[in-house]
């Protein structure tokens, strides 16, 4: 099954929308296999966001990231990267498809609520630099059967 990394960014910790975005993973019979609250270091944000070191809104990035806790998971399931992508809608909120988190809970692009990783390589990646292989329960889901044919 594959793996993806998703964070909850300081915006919806703040805003209280913790429960109600794992909510819907949970719902659409995602596997929670790693969770933690973390306060993210500028050293952690300029790894994770290393691609877009140099560009103008880069500053206002790490600053946005690092001024509150964050609630970092890692979800197991098929095809789990281009879904939660999917559940997420488009970086801008304003462009966000109707249904999905960002368009439900955002309106502008640096106050976007939710991260998830864009391909298997971030994912790698991502997953690795938020935690140790110790901290990703391997475990089976009772209700697989219902979810998976
Ligand atoms: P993240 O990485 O946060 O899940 O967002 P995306 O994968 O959907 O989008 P991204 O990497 O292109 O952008 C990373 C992050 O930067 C913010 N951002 C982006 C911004 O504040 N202004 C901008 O013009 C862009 C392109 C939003 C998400």
């Amino acid at each position: 099954m594959e793996r993806t990394f998703v964070m909850v960014k300081p915006d919806g910790v703040q805003r209280g929308l913790i429960g109600e975005i794992i909510k819907r993973f949970e719902q659409k019979g995602l596997k929670i296999v790693g969770l933690k609250m973390l306060q993210i270091t500028p050293e952690l944000a300029s790894k994770h966001y290393g691609e877009h070191q140099g560009k103008p809104f880069f500053e206002g990035l790490v600053k946005y990231i690092t001024s509150s806790p964050v609630v970092a998971m890692v979800l197991e399931g098929k095809d789990c990267i281009s879904l939660v992508r999917g559940m997420m809608g488009a970086t801008d909120p304003k462009k966000a498809a109707p249904g999905t988190i960002r368009e439900a809970f955002g309106i502008d692009i640096g106050r976007n609520v939710i991260h998830g990783s864009d391909s298997p390589e971030s994912a790698a990646r991502e997953i690795s630099l938020f935690f140790n292989e110790e901290e990703i329960c391997k475990y089976d889901l009772s209700l697989a059967a219902w979810i998976y044919e």
